[in-house]
């Protein structure tokens, strides 16, 4: 562990640390934001009120369009003079939010960092390659600020150019890489391709995040690169990477609780939920000074393991992220997951994980067709054999959903990679109507 004390620490002197630090946040967002003074005042939420954990249910939500609608700085918690970096969410719906950072959250974010790097094995004897984008994306400069600070050599290449990613990784001795789960797999794609065979890299591990991926992925990486493959979690808004962050367990993700306090609550009544079932996250920041947030609802669908890790660390954890309650589609009625389509590629012959969910309207009605691409090695042009696959895919999605969906069958490489995100669902219905 990088900071044992705190990633271990006997949990009720973590929940006693919760308490008082929410205190404090509370008392000093209520001082010094303007837009949380309204917000409280309006609820008729007194945060000197807060007496125990349990009270937190009492407190108002903020939500993605708190942040926007004081775009760029106004959601700050402190003078402009004071913050010394900004980045900015990904933005795939609506105008991007923009978030703050101290020189003291630049030092606390690579601690989690270095955290986060830690418990997916790594060491400062490590050479971790950033292939996570560097920019206004958390991605990129997180991860290099928290390799460097773990002490392992760090190579930062930022994203792009996956030729040169894997002649990096050979010729530089990389041992741990850092990327979303999708490019991952473009990178062993792009090895093969170049004649060099992808689990003789020297990577061991792999620091894997910033999309929903499944555990048929991660096998299926694992495999092709011959490493450990880790899901690592965060959003701007909240830091960035390393909120929450596998161990070499496996087995969820744990939260670094001393810094941001999790609860998870009903999508339709936002009520808080028990450890154990599932609904949307919420996070409130316990330490953060530049855009701290009270409560920030997340979209994202989990649930918290309650039973301790045999890891040791006491943080406790989340299950993988399966999707967004808002990218969730719902297909006559019934809720789908991008992610679960892909679990049911991932063990289907002569099809590739790579495969795109395209909307679009037929008359008043939303038309779903699921653009799957098959294997290189499958010959497109043999009719039959095509129809026979795609009968078999339509088949184990429609059972996988309880929902008939189309399926078209694409060429190898006919969908586009990202050398970020994946973009697994193309709403093409807003365009249509116009
Ligand atoms: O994606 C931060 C990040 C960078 C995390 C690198 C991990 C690694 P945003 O661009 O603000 O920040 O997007 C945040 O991405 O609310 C989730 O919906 C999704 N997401 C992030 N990590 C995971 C994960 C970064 N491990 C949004 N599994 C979040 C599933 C993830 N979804």
């Amino acid at each position: 562990m990088y900071q044992p004390e705190m990633e271990s620490m006997p949990r009720d002197r973590l929940d006693a640390l919760q308490l008082e630090r929410v205190q404090a946040l509370l008392a000093r967002v209520y001082e010094g934001n303007p837009a949380y003074r309204r917000k409280f005042d309006e609820a008729g939420f007194d945060p000197s009120s807060l007496k125990s954990l349990k009270d937190m249910r009492r407190v108002p939500f903020t939500v993605k369009d708190d942040l926007r609608a004081s775009y760029p700085y106004g959601f700050f918690s402190v003078p402009l003079h004071d913050i010394v970096r900004v980045h900015s969410s990904s933005g795939t719906t609506g105008q991007v939010t923009v978030v703050g950072y101290t020189a003291g959250d630049i030092d606390r974010w690579s601690d989690l960092m270095a955290r986060t790097f830690a418990s997916a094995g790594a060491t400062a004897d490590d050479i971790v390659q950033v292939t996570y984008g560097y920019g206004l994306f958390t991605g990129g400069l997180g991860a290099h600020y928290g390799s460097e600070r773990l002490g392992a050599l760090t190579v930062p290449v930022s994203g792009g150019n996956t030729k040169r990613q894997v002649q990096i990784l050979k010729d530089f001795g990389v041992t741990v890489l850092a990327c979303t789960p999708s490019y991952a797999l473009l990178i062993a794609e792009t090895a093969r391709e170049m004649g060099i065979d992808p689990r003789e890299l020297p990577v061991r591990v792999g620091v894997f995040g910033a999309e929903p991926w499944s555990e048929s992925m991660r096998h299926q990486i694992e495999q092709e690169l011959n490493l450990t493959a880790i899901d690592i979690y965060g959003l701007s808004e909240v830091m960035g990477p390393g909120v929450a962050s596998e161990c070499e367990c496996q087995c969820g993700l744990h939260v670094f609780e001393d810094h941001f306090l999790v609860e998870i609550v009903d999508v339709d009544t936002l009520e808080p939920l028990p450890d154990g079932e599932t609904g949307e996250v919420v996070f409130t920041t316990l330490t953060k000074e530049g855009i701290p947030v009270v409560r920030y609802r997340t979209r994202d669908i989990s649930r918290i393991i309650p039973e301790p890790c045999s890891c040791g660390r006491t943080m406790r954890r989340i299950e993988r992220v399966t999707g967004r309650s808002d990218d969730m589609l719902i297909i006559r009625g019934v809720n789908v997951y991008p992610s679960q389509i892909e679990q049911v590629l991932v063990g289907i012959e002569n099809v590739a994980p790579h495969y795109q969910v395209v909307l679009t309207k037929r008359g008043s009605m939303d038309h779903v067709e699921v653009h799957v691409e098959v294997a290189d090695d499958f010959a497109f042009d043999e009719v039959r054999e095509l129809e026979r696959l795609q009968k078999r895919v339509k088949a184990e999605v429609e059972s996988a959903l309880a929902v008939s969906i189309a399926v078209k069958l694409v060429e190898p490489k006919s969908i586009a990679r990202s050398e970020g995100k994946a973009k697994r669902v193309v709403d093409l219905r807003a365009d249509e109507g116009r």
